[in-house]
């Protein structure tokens, strides 16, 4: 009844807000607002997201017989590399902190914008001329060397991984970019009285995953600038029979890439403290100890790189110190999943769709983790490398637990977003859908892999055939689980119910300012009196009012 009256209100009387402030191509192109950059960032990471999706399907049409016959070997090889480059430089790495944090960070800080807004705009369009070389070098014939370009193989390859490292190269600068404005960002454009304590566990997960990207980043462009040294000059850097080591290239490679997964991995659990907050309505159990976590991880992460490497040559004895450390590494993770686990213990827990993915985070994630300290040891690792374990793993962590999030917080953030509910029903039935097809699609690999089915072979023994089975049939599954969410989110855009300024209610800043948030995001530039995560006794909003823009 009350909604209806304050639904009448607003078509009665329009507000302005960063969605209507401006129209036209120009006024989105040129924009320096962080709401309106996030959303031209929505856009391009979505359509990578699908393109990513497609190389999918065509790598499971083909495993679904055990002849390779819709593809040449030299297709399949180039599908699942173009898979991976895609999904991890163009969706997984940006999709959380360039969507969901560019939109949040100032409104969780209570501020105007981000400290540099033309850098973030400069940011969108490097992604976007990254892009551009990427694609060219798709449609130019791909690349077979796997997303790891490992060499010798990507020194001598006639496919066009030169193109395609420039295009990761240029798209690096962007990822840089972005965390050096979210780490000045947080440092100084706090509200009044927003203590470092008091921040929401989403920005300091944020500023744990700039580091990294700062610092790990860099290792990155240097490697795939050597790596084009080397196949334009042929100057022995990598190549053996001029003095080079092939094995340098996994070194550089993957002292980048081990801290990656948690640059996909930590914000997601940002987004899950909030979820969970949230939807048991407690305050995170052992905030400081969460918080702390996510930049012990940030810091240990770049220890471990040899863990990809038990079988590349390295010592024994390297080899041990690698997988012992790699264990300390769990112990962050493992601190946040007991914590938000106590969070739940005696919380009023609701189950609208962010929290069902909140929950199947935690639970695909767990075994991710878990199957991480099986790779970790050494003896075991010889067995399982290179087998679809790994496969299986990896997607635990960055499909399991990256996309998860990145769905649960979109669910959770839309109505801020858009200032329009999605619809619950339909919601629910895809993270359903998401859950069931995720778990059939990829817990058989775990069963091929300890059987002994290699990675990256587009054929294989009869006798895998039946997991293989189940597994593609969950790829389509989970397809659709993917494809329903685009649907009915562009839907809501226009015919979704008026969403309030805080549905939920959330507890952050984000949630005491109208929905959508007008351009400068609050009215007045907010006092905070309280701690992150300190819900009203009556799990009423804070201010029940909040001044909407004339
Ligand atoms: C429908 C969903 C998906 C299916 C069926 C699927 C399938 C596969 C398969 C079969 C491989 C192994 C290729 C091989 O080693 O022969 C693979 C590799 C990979 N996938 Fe996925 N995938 C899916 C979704 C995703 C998503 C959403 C991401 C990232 C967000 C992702 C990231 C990767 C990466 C990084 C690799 C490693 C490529 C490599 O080095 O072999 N995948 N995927
Ligand atoms: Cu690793």
């Amino acid at each position: 009844m009350i909604e209806a009256t304050e639904a009448k209100l607003k078509q009665v009387e329009p507000r302005t807000h960063y969605l209507n402030a401006n129209y036209g191509i120009k006024s989105w192109l040129l924009t320096i607002d962080h709401k309106r950059i996030a959303l031209l960032y929505l856009a391009s990471i979505t359509v990578f997201f699908f393109l990513g999706g497609a190389f999918a399907l065509m790598i499971r049409l083909e495993l679904l017989t055990p002849k390779g016959d819709i593809m040449t070997p030299d297709a399949y090889n180039k599908m699942f590399t173009m898979h991976g480059i895609v999904m991890i430089f163009f969706f997984l790495i940006p999709a959380i902190p360039a969507v969901l944090g560019n939109f949040l960070l100032p409104l969780m800080l209570g501020a105007k914008d981000l400290a540099f807004p033309k850098i973030n705009l400069l940011s969108w369009y490097v992604y976007n001329l990254g892009a551009i070389f990427t694609l060219y070098a798709i449609i130019a014939g791909g690349v077979d060397t796997g997303w790891t370009f490992y060499t010798p193989l990507s020194v001598n390859s006639t496919s066009q991984v030169t193109p395609m490292a420039v295009g990761i190269f240029i798209n690096g600068f962007s990822s840089i970019l972005t965390g050096l404005n979210f780490i000045v960002t947080i440092h100084t454009m706090r509200a009044p009285g927003l203590t470092w304590f008091r921040l929401p566990l989403f920005v300091w997960a944020h500023y744990a995953t700039s580091l990294i990207q700062i610092l790990g980043t860099p290792v990155l462009a240097v490697t795939i600038v050597l790596l084009g040294i080397e196949r334009i000059f042929g100057v022995g850097i990598f190549n053996a029979s001029l003095g080079g080591d092939p094995v340098l290239f996994q070194h550089l490679f993957w002292f980048y890439s081990h801290p990656a997964v948690y640059i996909m991995i930590l914000p997601a659990m940002g987004v899950i403290s909030e979820l969970i907050a949230a939807f048991s309505r407690k305050k995170i159990f052992g905030y400081s100890f969460v918080a702390f976590s996510s930049l012990a991880i940030a810091v240990y992460g770049f220890l471990v790189w040899g863990h990809h490497m038990f079988v590349s040559s390295q010592s024994v004895f390297a080899g041990m110190v690698f997988s012992f450390l790699s264990y300390f590494v769990a112990i962050p993770s493992a601190v946040k999943v007991f914590n938000w686990t106590a969070t739940l213990f005696k919380g009023s827990i609701s189950w609208d769709t962010p929290m069902l993915y909140a929950f199947g985070f935690i639970g695909l994630f767990i075994i991710g983790g878990m199957t991480g300290l099986y790779l970790a040891a050494l003896g075991l690792d010889v067995h399982v490398h290179d087998t679809y374990f790994v496969v299986a793993h990896f997607h635990y962590i960055m499909v399991g637990g990256a996309v998860m999030a990145y769905l649960g917080g979109m669910h959770y953030w839309w109505p801020k977003i858009t200032g329009r509910m999605y619809p619950e029903g339909w919601a629910k039935l895809s993270a359903l859908l998401v859950f069931i097809g995720f778990n059939l699609t990829f817990f058989p690999q775990f069963l091929l892999g300890y059987q002994g089915m290699p990675r990256r072979y587009h054929e294989y023994a009869d006798h895998f055939q039946v997991l293989n089975v189940m597994s593609t049939a969950g790829a389509s599954i989970l397809g659709v689980g993917y494809v329903l969410p685009m649907i009915y989110f562009i839907w809501s855009m226009r015919y979704g119910p008026i969403a309030k300024a805080n549905p939920w209610p959330g507890s952050g800043l984000e949630w005491q300012t109208s929905s959508p948030p007008p351009t400068e995001n609050f009215e007045e530039t907010p006092t905070v009196t309280w701690d992150a995560y300190e819900f009203t006794k009556d799990n009423s909003r804070r201010y029940d009012v909040v001044k909407q823009g004339s």
